[in-house]
C-alpha cells in the first residue's frame, strides 16, 4: 500500500466570503472523512444563515461593479483561474482522490482536467453570446436583452467535486452574476483550494461566495433565500423534488440535473470486442457513481451468453484497490453510508430472484487502506425489468443484464423508468440508431460511444432526471433574463 501521502492532516476547511477565508461564523465543524481509510482527516465548516447572510451583504455590494465588469475581462480572469487550476493539477488530484475516494489517474485525467475546461469554455463563450432582434418591416424593431440575473445560488454534488462545481459557477460568474456555491459537506476539500487560486487570479471579492456545510441545513437556507434569484442544482432526484417544493411559492428559477438509471441496449451487429469494454466502463466508471452510468445493460438474445460472458471478464480485470495507487482503476465508494446503501441493494437484487455474475461483496483491503468503503464491481442476471433493483438509483457499482428480442422490445425495455438522463446504442445499423435515438426516452443518447462530450451541447434529462439543461448557450441562457424590448417607429 502506497505511504499515501498525508493530504491536509485534520486541515480546517474555511469558508470564502468577500474574497477571504474564514471559519464558520458558529466555529462549529463536520468530521470530513477520507472514503479509502474511513479516517476523519480533516474538518468541514457546519456553515449556518449567520455566513449566508454575509455572503449575501458582500455578493450584494460586489454586484453592480462585476455585471458592469467588461466581458473581455470577466473572461480574462476565469481564464486565469484555469491557468492555475493546470498549474496545481497533480494537488487538486491528489485533494480530489482523498476525499473522493476515485482512483487518482481519474481525479487527474477527468475531474481536475474538466475543471479547468469548464471555466476555459465558458470564458470564452460568454465572449460569444449574443441575442437577437426581430424587425416588423415599416413599424418595429424589437431586441432581446439577456442580462445576468443577478445574485444566484449553485449547489453540487460529491461524485464530481470540483468538476462540476466550475460546471455552474463558471456560466453563473461569465454572465456577469455572483455566486453562493455549496459544494457537497462530503467532499469540500478541492473547492477550498479553488477559493485559495481564485484570491491568486484576483477575483473580485463578493463575486464569488463558497460556504461550507449540510445540505438540509445551509443548503436549504440557499435555496429560499429571496436575495437569491435562481438555484443550479445537481444531486439525488428525491432532493431536487424537495428543493422544487421548497421554493414554489418564490417562483425561482431552477436548474436540476438529478438522477439517472440508463439503459444500455447491445445489438448482435455491434461493434464486439470495442462493445464490451466501453459498457464495462460505461457501467463503472467511477465507482459508478455517475449519474449518466449504463447500469441497466440490454443484450440482443442471439449474442446474449457470448457478450455476457465477455462482459464478466472484462469487469473483473479491473483493480480494486488504494485510489491513490497509479494502478487502481476501481477506488473506494464516497461514504459508509453510500457503501451500505448499495450492499442493501445487492441483497435485495438477490432477494428480487437476481444472480450475481461477478462481484456482490464488500473488499477489505490490507494496509491504510483496511476501514476504507470497497465494494465488488457487481454484475446481476436473471431480474425482470419492474423489480426495485432495476427501478431505483443505486448510484454504486450495480449493473444488471437482460436479453431483448428486437428492437421493439428494447425501446419498451429502455423506456420503462421514471428517469430519462441517457442512453447508450451499440449497433452497426445507423438506421436502426437514428430510429432509436429519436424514441428513447433521454435528454443524452450516445451511439457506439459513452461519455464523450461537447461542452456546447445541452446537458440534462427528462422525467425524474432533471428539469432544464446546462452546457453552452442553455447554461449562459439560464444564467441571464430575456428581455423583449420593441420600439415603434415611422
Ligand atoms: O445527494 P444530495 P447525495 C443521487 C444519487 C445519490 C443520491 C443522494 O442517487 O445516491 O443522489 O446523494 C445538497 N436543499 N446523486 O445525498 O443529497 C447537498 O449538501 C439544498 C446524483 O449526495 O442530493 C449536496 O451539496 N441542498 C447526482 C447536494 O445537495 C441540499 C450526483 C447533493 O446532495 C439539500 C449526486 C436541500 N434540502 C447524487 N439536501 C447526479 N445527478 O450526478 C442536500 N443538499
Amino acid at each position: 500500500m502506497a505511504d499515501a501521502p498525508l493530504v491536509y492532516n485534520m486541515k480546517q476547511i474555511l469558508n470564502y466570503i468577500n474574497g477571504a477565508l474564514q471559519p464558520p461564523e458558529s466555529g462549529r465543524f463536520l468530521d470530513n472523512v477520507e472514503p479509502a481509510t474511513g479516517q476523519i482527516y480533516s474538518l468541514c465548516p457546519d456553515s449556518d444563515h449567520l455566513d449566508l447572510e454575509a455572503a449575501i451583504k458582500y455578493a450584494q455590494a460586489a454586484q453592480q461593479s462585476w455585471t458592469n465588469t467588461a466581458t473581455e475581462k470577466r473572461a480574462r480572469i476565469l481564464s486565469q483561474i484555469a491557468d492555475l487550476i493546470d498549474q496545481n493539477a497533480d494537488r487538486l488530484a491528489a485533494a480530489e482522490t482523498v476525499d473522493n475516494g476515485k482512483p487518482i489517474t481519474f481525479s487527474k485525467a477527468v475531474d481536475i482536467y474538466r475543471a479547468a475546461a469548464n471555466i476555459r469554455f465558458f470564458a470564452h463563450a460568454i465572449t460569444q453570446f449574443s441575442s437577437e432582434s426581430h424587425s416588423m418591416e415599416n413599424t418595429a424593431i424589437n431586441y432581446t436583452l439577456r442580462d445576468p440575473i443577478g445574485l444566484v445560488g449553485c449547489i453540487s454534488p460529491w461524485n464530481f467535486p470540483l468538476y462540476l462545481f466550475t460546471w455552474k459557477i463558471a456560466p453563473a460568474l461569465a454572465a456577469g452574476n455572483t455566486v453562493i456555491a455549496k459544494p457537497s459537506e462530503l467532499t469540500p476539500m478541492t473547492a477550498y483550494l479553488f477559493s485559495e487560486l481564485c484570491i491568486q487570479a484576483g477575483l473580485p471579492a463578493g463575486v464569488l461566495n463558497i460556504i461550507h456545510g449540510r445540505g438540509t441545513t445551509i443548503g436549504a437556507a440557499i435555496t429560499t433565500h429571496p436575495a437569491i434569484k435562481a438555484i443550479s442544482f445537481t444531486g439525488g432526484s428525491q432532493t431536487g423534488t424537495v428543493i422544487k417544493k421548497a421554493t414554489a411559492e418564490q417562483h425561482k428559477k431552477l436548474s436540476l440535473e438529478l438522477g439517472g438509471k440508463n439503459p444500455t441496449l447491445v445489438f448482435a451487429d455491434c461493434d464486439f470486442n470495442h462493445t464490451v469494454q466501453e459498457v464495462a466502463r460505461s457501467a463503472f466508471a467511477n465507482q459508478e457513481q455517475i449519474c449518466l452510468c449504463g447500469s441497466r445493460i440490454y443484450i440482443e438474445q442471439s449474442i446474449y451468453d457470448h457478450f455476457v460472458n465477455a462482459l464478466v471478464d472484462e469487469v473483473e480485470k479491473l483493480n480494486v484497490n488504494d485510489p491513490l495507487l497509479p494502478e487502481t482503476h476501481f477506488g473506494a465508494l464516497v461514504s459508509e453510508a453510500h457503501m451500505n446503501k448499495v450492499l442493501f441493494y445487492i441483497k435485495l437484487a438477490q432477494e428480487e430472484g437476481g444472480q450475481i455474475l461477478t462481484g456482490g461483496h464488500q473488499v477489505h483491503l490490507n494496509g491504510r487502506c483496511r476501514n476504507g468503503f470497497f465494494v465488488e464491481p457487481t454484475l446481476i442476471s436473471g431480474l425482470t425489468n419492474q423489480c426495485r433493483t432495476n427501478q431505483e438509483e443505486i448510484f454504486g457499482p450495480v449493473a444488471t443484464v437482460q436479453s431483448f428480442k428486437n428492437e421493439e422490445e428494447a425501446l419498451t425495455l429502455a423506456n420503462d423508468s421514471m428517469f430519462g438522463l441517457a442512453c447508450s446504442i451499440w449497433s452497426q445499423d445507423v438506421n436502426r440508431c437514428h430510429r432509436l435515438a429519436k424514441q428513447v426516452e433521454a435528454g443524452i443518447v450516445w451511439v457506439n460511444c459513452w461519455l464523450l462530450r461537447d461542452l456546447r451541447t445541452p446537458f440534462g434529462g427528462t422525467k425524474a432526471s432533471g428539469l432544464g439543461r446546462e452546457g453552452g448557450q442553455e447554461a449562459l441562457r439560464f444564467f441571464t433574463e430575456p428581455k423583449n424590448i420593441c420600439i415603434r417607429y415611422g
